[in-house]
């Protein structure tokens, strides 16, 4: 699958590349505090104006305001602060809510191959899409179409396609509740499970991994939890940049007395200090000193590190035997695992020295051993994210740290509203019960045959050609990996649609035939028949509440994503005496009343979202009840198998800078790692560079390997970095070239994003 030319067309979905070397300083030692709110204010400021902009920022996170769309943090149950947001927060609702737009006029003055030549930073600045717009076989330029011919020509090809499993139905996780639901409905009475989604490439894992340990794919702590906490262990996660309204609650629990332990390969800023923005001592600069031991373990040394934790725990007999003898099963298998591996190969696997792994269980072995772990992409983008995310529910599990106060296991999610796309529906393979439902309340009968995932998506778009592809929201060519080989996928399919705000590259990269159906964002007023309407939302901890938009729409042309999604069903599916798809969507109560009825733990929804601050969901791993196979908690005791390049070879990940959201690009730098302007960068440790004859900010060409071959991204800036040797970073999206397709975790199926085999060497 490898492509033998190593360069990329444009065509081929790769960004351009950048003409100038990055501007690199130093590092930062703690996050947040006046820059950032300088940084989000001048952004919002710039792209919004002041009018919108602070309308925009006063509505962020308020209980009568909306939510915002760039992280899953949740919000604080009471006293929030006028200003109950974040830097990145600021930074989404500028693009969002900028007064810049891309037209008719727009499309017709750039053809597809000039957009293709443009960045990804300089697609997010030309503005919010306006009006729906098509790509007719053949043609170079976008043009108009209405909404009822869009529609119709969805309705067409569907309709066309020689059976329902050819349809391809993506879903990004900022789609609100009643969209996926409305969403998902729509692709049932269609009659595929094809809904491929973000979370496949994302938390996958920590829902397979829970599921199978606690019976909960979902986080069992609340923000109370946090503050409560004797020790937070933040794994393979930068909060300072992704989450960073999590740094309050760190350091809340800092002020309480807790410790926070870092572990991940480079040292984040976000985890050393932090400087509450909200605070006047954080405004003038006086950081809160967070991570109490930092362990810069090797790309992917995580389980092996918490395999030594587990040996250290049973060595010195601390376990809540109470716990384990009532609510779990399995330990004796684990325990000999623990006992089999040396403590030699354990350091040797993770990078970490032995005494260094007995500090941290000092720490976690006082006082009334209340442990929260929080993890994110660091575990779950590996080949072994299952067996290590499984080996931190051993750890909570030995030690009775689930379901009480202060305690208990916290992945931490990415979009906005992913945990509850998935709740509502948006997934290839749900389990009967939810089958059971709709046939019960839609009055159809339910495709039972699981669907593709992401993975398994573009596999299939890339062996037959002819499929249609549909995306609610994202930026299916830029998040997906071995970018050429999902533009053939793309490419190959008779039509594809995105829903979208903005403009983005897989607009550009598309099927023989596409359409772009533009449609309002979070932040926007939503008027239907009955009236304005709010959506709702699931954060990471499981609440869900309303969010409801206020500014007016950037353009009048908007359609809801309910309203585009019943125009789309009823021009496919048509209308059922059950079913009436606009009718649905001119009160979003109605809407709400369906999902009650085929989800169990909303009812009574319409009532209880109205409530500020909105609802837990029932969570039983948090009341010790456990819905396994066993009905109890199950200790895993997996082979200690980890991702370790081959001699002169390196690991790397590939993440998120701090001017970017996913593939939305705000910025060129990424403040906190000292980099001033540039994306095409690759972070070594300063030996392994020196190794290979490369020096500080020259060119370097990255080729990575996989069973079918090599892939090559050329002309990346090696920046030397603080992280152990054999391990590199680069950015997602820019090196998503180089993550083969079929490089996936065991049993969830998620890309190894942050696993993969590279050689660097200088460019030619
Ligand atoms: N501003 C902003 N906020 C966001 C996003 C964004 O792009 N921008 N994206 C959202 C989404 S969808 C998600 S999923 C989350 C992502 O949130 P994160 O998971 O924090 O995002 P990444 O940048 O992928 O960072 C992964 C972190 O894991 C570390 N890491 C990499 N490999 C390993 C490893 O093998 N072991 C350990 N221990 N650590 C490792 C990296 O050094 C990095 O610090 O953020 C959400 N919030
Ligand atoms: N190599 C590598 N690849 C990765 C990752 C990684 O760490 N490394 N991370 C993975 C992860 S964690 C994730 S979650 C995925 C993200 O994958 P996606 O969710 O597919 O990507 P995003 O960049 O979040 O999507 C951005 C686009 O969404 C659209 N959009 C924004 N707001 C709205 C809205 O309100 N409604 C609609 N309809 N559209 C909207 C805009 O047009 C914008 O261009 O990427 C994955 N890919
Ligand atoms: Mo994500």
């Amino acid at each position: 699958m490898a492509s033998d030319d190593s360069k990329h067309s444009l065509d081929e979905g790769e960004p351009p590349h950048e003409d100038k070397a990055p501007k690199v300083g130093k590092p930062k030692t703690s996050a947040a505090g006046a820059t950032a709110v300088v940084s989000s204010m001048n952004h919002v400021m710039r792209t919004a104006g002041p009018v919108r902009g602070t309308k925009a920022l006063l509505d962020l996170n308020q209980t009568d305001g909306f939510d915002c769309p760039s992280c899953a943090w949740p919000d604080p149950d009471d006293h929030r602060a006028q200003t109950e947001f974040c830097e990145n927060g600021a930074k989404a609702i500028a693009s969002e809510a900028t007064t810049r737009q891309i037209d008719r006029s727009f499309f017709k003055k750039h053809s597809i191959d000039e957009l293709l030549e443009q960045s990804d930073y300089w697609h997010d600045q030309q503005g919010r899409l306006t009006e729906p717009m098509v790509l007719r076989e053949g043609s170079s330029h976008y043009e108009p179409i209405s909404w009822d011919d869009a529609f119709a020509l969805i309705g067409k090809e569907l309709n066309k396609l020689e059976t329902p499993d050819d349809g391809i139905f993506y879903t990004s996780g900022r789609a609100s509740n009643e969209a996926a639901f409305l969403y998902q409905a729509f692709i049932r009475h269609f009659g595929t499970n094809n809904l491929p989604d973000c979370s496949n490439m994302c938390h996958e894992s920590s829902g397979t991994a829970m599921g199978q340990a606690v019976g909960v794919g979902k986080g069992t702590v609340t923000l109370d939890d946090l503050h409560e906490a004797e020790t937070i262990i933040c794994i393979g996660q930068n909060p300072g940049t992704n989450h960073p309204r999590m740094l309050a609650s760190l350091e809340k629990c800092v002020e309480n007395g807790g410790k926070i332990i870092a572990v991940n390969p480079l040292k984040e800023a976000g985890l050393m200090g932090f400087a509450h923005p909200q605070k006047i001592s954080g405004m003038l600069g006086k950081s809160t000193p967070l991570a109490s031991q930092y362990l810069q373990v090797k790309v992917n040394g995580d389980l092996a590190l918490l395999r030594g934790l587990g040996k250290e725990f049973f060595e010195r007999g601390a376990l809540d035997e109470k716990f384990i003898a009532e609510h779990t099963q399995g330990i004796d298998a684990y325990r000999t695992r623990c006992e089999a591996v040396t403590w030699e190969n354990i350091t040797e696997k993770c990078g970490i020295a032995k005494e260094e792994i007995q500090q941290l269980a000092d720490t976690i072995l006082r006082g009334e051993r209340k442990l929260v772990t929080c993890w994110a992409m660091g575990l779950t983008q590996h080949r072994n994210a299952v067996a290590t995310i499984r080996e931190v529910c051993n750890l909570h599990m030995m030690l009775g740290a689930i379901g009480r106060l202060g305690a208990g296991l916290c992945p931490v999610r990415g979009h906005s509203n992913v945990q509850g796309d998935r709740t509502v529906g948006i997934f290839e393979k749900m389990p009967a019960w939810f089958h059971d439902a709709m046939d019960r309340e839609f009055g159809i009968t339910t495709n039972r045959e699981h669907g593709y995932d992401t993975v398994e998506a573009i596999l299939a778009m890339h062996r037959e050609p002819g499929k249609v592809f549909i995306a609610l929201g994202g930026n299916f060519l830029q998040a997906s990996p071995d970018t050429s080989f999902t533009a053939k996928a793309l490419q190959n399919c008779s039509l594809t649609v995105h829903i979208s705000t903005k403009l983005n590259r897989s607009h550009l990269v598309h099927g023989k035939t596409a359409l772009i159906l533009p449609c309002l964002g979070r932040s926007e007023r939503d008027t239907q028949k009955s009236g304005d309407q709010f959506v709702t939302c699931e954060n990471s901890m499981g609440i869900v509440h309303m969010s409801k938009g206020k500014l007016t729409p950037s353009s009048p042309e908007l359609l809801s994503e309910p309203a585009i999604i019943a125009g789309i069903a009823e021009a496919t599916v048509g209308n059922t005496e059950k079913t009436k798809w606009r009718w649905l969507v001119e009160d979003y109560d109605r809407i709400r009343d369906l999902i009650e009825k085929v989800i169990p733990g909303f009812a009574p929804y319409n009532q209880q979202v109205r409530h500020p601050g909105g609802f837990y969901l029932p969570n039983t791993a948090k009341q010790r009840v456990w819905k396994t196979a066993s009905g109890k908690a199950e200790f895993s005791d997996s082979l200690l198998e980890q991702f370790e390049p081959a001699d002169g070879r390196l690991g790397l990940q590939t993440l998120r800078s701090h001017d970017q959201y996913n593939t939305t690009v705000y910025g060129l730098n990424d403040r906190y790692r000292g980099i001033g302007t540039g994306r095409r960068i690759i972070f070594l440790n300063p030996d392994d560079m020196k190794e290979r004859g490369i020096s500080p900010v020259s060119l370097v060409d990255i080729i990575s390997h996989w069973e079918d071959g090599e892939r090559t991204a050329e002309e990346f800036y090696a920046i030397p970095y603080d992280m152990p040797a054999g391990s590199a970073a680069a950015y997602f999206p820019e090196a998503n070239v180089l993550v083969p397709v079929e490089s996936t975790a065991l049993e969830s199926n998620t890309p190894t994003s942050k696993g993969i085999e590279i050689t660097v060497k200088p460019s030619a």
